[in-house]
């Protein structure tokens, strides 16, 4: 524990750390289940999740458990070796998307570029793409990480401007438009990246038959549908994965964040034997990609997810909150969108910017963030009851009602 204050942490992180996010005015220091509280000992609802990485909740017993036995047991091995979680690990992530291989690694940006590097490699070596000639169609205001791969085939500057030379290869279409991709393929075609529900771009929910659209389209063509799931999966928006409302079996499952529960950076790649084979030893890796403290976390993550139900749970509390949100008939509110516990609020011009309403929010003990200028973004997480949706709404009342 520090014996600093809010204000001294703020302006220390400040001095010393780059400035590279601008967060809200408040400091965490403790945790459990929904609440927060800072070093002022103020509580506060948490509605954010860490961008959904905290969907079990923050310190879920059983996740806490799992990494203090483990931590006693053994940490890191390198894939230079076996151990003996990340077979376990393989086998039950394997089970729940029901693929027949995963392919490990920590953060959500690097297994999307493993997906990308997958589709490449499927590309040249199973469907007979000209050498360096791979193209993967990616869709306008995604959001799939921070590398410089992915930063290439982002169409918002404020994440792009100033990191160039881009890598090569990706074509950029509007969301949501099956005519789009269609005309966007060529024989060159490897892969489509995309996001079963856009999160940063504002919780935009593709129409019904979309995804279905997709994977139709990638098999009528002989290319791969990677769906990242990295912010929408596990039960985050009432599915275990998202991609599950479109009745789809993607080619490629990209997970992330609440695969570790939380608590420790875990991310992964399911595909099956014929698409995940294409790796042989050395052709990619990650010194901490399946070490025994993340596989003994995200085991017991997904199992917490299961064990209470949480996908079905967000499913109808997701349903209540966005019902209580349009029977406030505010005027600052524009539209509610969502699916589960991953909804946006689009504000209506005349209300003003987001920032306010997350400021005003957070002095009345609730965390949410703004996403673009004028949406609030609601993610809490999954462990939250009717009772504090309830109480979360009064304050939302106060604010935008
Ligand atoms: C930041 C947003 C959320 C993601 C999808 C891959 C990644 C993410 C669909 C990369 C990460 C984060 C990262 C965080 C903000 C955040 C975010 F606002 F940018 F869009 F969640 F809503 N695919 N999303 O959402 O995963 O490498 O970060 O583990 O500040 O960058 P990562």
């Amino acid at each position: 524990m520090t014996n600093l204050n809010s204000e001294q942490l703020m302006e220390m992180e400040h001095k010393y750390g780059a400035h590279n996010y601008h967060p809200l005015e408040v400091v965490i220091s403790k945790a459990e289940g929904i609440w927060v509280e800072d070093p002022e000992g103020n509580k506060y609802m948490d509605m954010l999740s860490a961008y959904s990485a905290v969907n079990q909740g923050h310190r879920h017993p059983a996740i806490i458990k799992a990494l203090k036995n483990q931590a006693d047991e053994l940490t890191l091995t390198s894939r230079a070796f076996f151990n003996d979680k990340w077979p376990l690990f393989a086998k039950k992530l394997a089970e729940l998307t029901e693929k027949d291989m995963i392919l490990p690694m920590n953060t959500g940006a690097e297994a999307v570029e493993t997906a990308i590097k997958t589709m490449r490699k499927w590309g040249y070596l199973k469907k007979g793409i000209e050498k360096n000639k791979a193209e993967i169609i990616v869709f306008e205001e995604n959001f799939h990480g921070r590398t410089t791969t992915v930063i290439s085939f982002s169409t918002d500057p404020v994440a792009k401007d100033d990191y160039g030379p881009f890598t090569p290869g990706f074509k950029i279409v509007p969301y949501n438009d099956l005519e789009a991709v269609k005309n966007a393929i060529n024989e060159n075609t490897a892969g489509i990246l995309v996001e079963p529900i856009q999160g940063e771009a504002g919780v935009v929910v593709p129409d019904d038959g979309y995804l279905k659209g997709l994977s139709d389209i990638s098999k009528e063509n002989n290319i791969l549908l990677a769906v990242d799931e990295i912010q929408t999966g596990f039960a985050r928006t009432g599915k275990m994965f998202a991609f599950m409302y479109g009745n789809i079996d993607p080619d490629i499952i990209i997970m992330g964040k609440a695969l570790g529960g939380g608590v420790f950076p875990v991310s992964a790649v399911a595909a099956n034997n014929d698409i995940l084979g294409v790796f042989k030893p050395g052709s990619h890796g990650s010194t901490f990609g399946g070490n025994p403290l993340g596989c003994a976390v995200a085991i017991a993550s997904i199992e917490v997810l299961l064990d209470e139900n949480l996908a079905a749970k967000s499913f109808e509390l997701g349903k209540y909150f966005r019902e209580q949100l349009l029977a406030m008939n505010s005027d600052k509110i524009d539209i509610v969108r969502g699916k589960g516990l991953l909804i946006g609020i689009v504000l209506n011009e005349s209300a003003g910017k987001a920032r306010i309403y997350t400021t005003k929010l957070k002095e009345k003990g609730l965390l949410c963030k703004e996403t673009h200028d004028w949406i609030i973004r609601f993610a809490p997480p999954l462990v939250i009851t009717k009772e504090e949706i309830d109480q979360a709404m009064e304050s939302i009342r106060e604010v935008l009602g």
